[in-house]
């Protein structure tokens, strides 16, 4: 087997986001752009023992895989762990990788991103803690880009993708996994299946919406088969290249299918829904949506009712804009509360040095110590689990929560595509008067402090400057601004709205009108309207 040294010259975009690296596939097809990528990693990271490789599955999945586990065996990797057809989720990419005591492990996705020939990929690299790599490797990587003059590759045939069992290419192994059966066993160590599956013969009824992304054969082997759930309890299960042409988004927005069958009469007792890579969830219970970040709090509230979780939790962590309820459960437990910047490589650390046990975002991302990603079905599972022991609905479970700890109601506003330069110009002019704000009344509200966010990791002490600038008021609201890092096409402004109910007050405002105060305040600091000539968001979430 000869192994072949191939001269190659560096792009200059290969800085990854908050999630890896995600282009545009056509960005992707461009001469050695994904083995650039895929050498930069084996370039800064020790080890060669077992590396696990998975995708969910979209456009391009296939072609990146052949090429990576031929540059695997030129690098010298013992092994090569794969998911069958490529497949693996997220979060089983990231057990797997746990499980085996890999090196690390290839994902490749864009999540929730659409998928085809003209829509999006990605590439993320995951060490031997299952997590995305942490900053400081994600710098290496980007600089070895930058001056990258050569990858290496082994010509060998196609390798089978779809036949479980092992081959070889030269000396490594290639070993071909079933993608579900090792993740939806350890659903079932952390779980009670038992009161689900009696929850479900007993005729609580729900649906999930796989959007044609990879949770559909997950969903169906845990809801379906291991837990009983009807035929047809998983929707759009099969996944797809290009997602059906949708945005595999569980959003109200993308999955408002599944939003408009729970608020109709013949509602199931139960919703979710998960994203591209099987990382996110939208919880929805009949006839009542659940905030993720409301999400986040109950199931820190509650997780001692499964298993896995009942010798109560470490603490909790939740990325800087996600709401402010889970600091309330948090509090209530006697637990820390860590706030760290978005990106759930941030919440690693926190979770290897069982300072944390439940994470969350308000992106729909939740997860525990479990793996080292966030989680969709698990999400999902640990939901059924608390509604299995406490005999309730989704509605009853949400109003007692925010009977006890008050509501924080909470939206995201996304400006998306919009020129780099117009969103410059918004975050930009906000960040040179944020010293001004503190004791300024804007919109009949006044601000308390405004800084730009930065965090230091108590257990490395690495410190990420400019997460998003923030403006917290006198009673408790906030606003967050901040630009997307996982977009392809120009920039996306997020502008997070948060306004603190104490309980006893007004609980059961709609969002809209509970915001609205907060939504006039953002424009009125931050110009979103004059900078872009956007009258309004793309999407709320
Ligand atoms: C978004 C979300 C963030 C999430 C990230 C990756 O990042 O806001 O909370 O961790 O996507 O999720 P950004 O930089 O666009 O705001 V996923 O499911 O796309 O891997
Ligand atoms: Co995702």
């Amino acid at each position: 087997m000869t192994i072949r040294d191939v001269a190659t010259r560096p792009y200059a975009d290969q800085k990854p986001g908050t999630s890896g690296l995600r282009k545009k596939v056509r960005v992707f097809q461009q001469e050695n752009y994904a083995a650039n990528f895929i050498q930069s990693v084996f370039d800064v990271i020790d080890g060669r023992d077992i590396l696990v490789i998975g995708g969910d599955g979209r456009y391009f999945n296939r072609e990146v895989i052949q090429i990576a586990i031929r540059m695997a065996a030129a690098n010298g990797f013992a092994r090569v762990v794969v998911g069958r057809g490529g497949i693996l989720s997220t979060p089983a990419a990231s057990h797997v990788i746990r499980l085996r005591k890999a090196t690390g492990g290839l994902i490749l996705s864009a999540s929730h991103n659409p998928g085809g020939p003209d829509e999006d990929f990605g590439i993320k690299y995951n060490g031997t803690n299952g997590g995305p790599a942490t900053e400081k490797v994600t710098d290496a990587i980007y600089a070895r880009t930058k001056e990258i003059d050569r990858y290496r590759v082994v010509d060998a045939d196609e390798i089978d993708l779809d036949t479980i069992g092992e081959t070889h290419v030269g000396d490594m192994a290639v070993e071909v996994i079933d993608s579900v059966a090792d993740y939806a066993d350890l659903m079932e160590s952390l779980f009670d299946f038992a009161a689900i599956r009696a929850m479900i013969a007993g005729g609580f009824t729900l649906s999930f919406d796989a959007m044609h992304a990879v949770t559909g054969p997950y969903a169906t082997e845990i809801l379906e088969r291991r837990l009983g759930a009807a035929a047809g309890t998983v929707q759009n299960g099969v996944p797809l290249r290009d997602f059906g042409g949708h945005h595999p988004d569980p959003n109200l927005v993308h999955a408002h299918e599944l939003y408009e069958r729970m608020m109709g009469e013949a509602a199931p007792d139960f919703g979710a829904a998960s994203d591209g890579d099987g990382d996110r969830n939208l919880i929805i219970g009949r006839g009542i949506f659940v905030s993720p970040s409301d999400s986040l709090a109950v199931l820190a509230a509650n997780a001692h009712l499964a298993p896995a979780y009942s010798a109560g939790l470490a603490g909790i962590a939740r990325s800087m804009p996600t709401s402010q309820a889970a600091d309330r459960v948090a509090e209530a437990l006697g637990i820390g509360l860590f706030e760290t910047p978005t990106g759930w490589k941030f919440f690693g650390n926190l979770l290897d040095a069982g300072l944390v046990t439940i994470c969350g975002e308000e992106s729909a991302g939740t997860g525990s110590n479990h793996v080292r990603e966030k989680d969709g079905v698990w999400a999902v599972l640990l939901w059924l689990n608390i509604l299995a022991s406490r005999k309730q609905s989704v509605a009853e479970i949400l109003t007692e929560h925010w009977a006890r700890f008050g509501r924080n109601y909470y939206a995201r506003h996304d400006y998306e595509a919009l020129p780099v330069d117009k969103a410059d110009a918004v975050v930009g002019g906000l960040r040179d008067k944020l010293d001004r704000l503190a004791g300024i009344e804007v919109n009949g509200l006044r601000i308390a402090s405004a800084d730009d966010f930065s965090y230091l990791d108590q257990t490395d002490q690495s410190l990420s400057r400019h997460q998003g600038l923030r403006v917290l008021f006198d009673d408790g609201s906030r606003i967050v601004f901040r630009l997307s890092g996982t977009g392809t096409e120009g920039a996306t402004l997020r502008v997070y709205l948060e306004r603190y109910e104490p309980a006893g007050g007004d609980l059961g405002l709609a969002v809209g009108d509970a915001l609205k105060p907060l939504i006039d305040a953002a424009e009125a600091l931050a110009g979103i309207k004059v900078h872009t000539g956007r009258e309004r968001p793309d999407v709320i979430t």
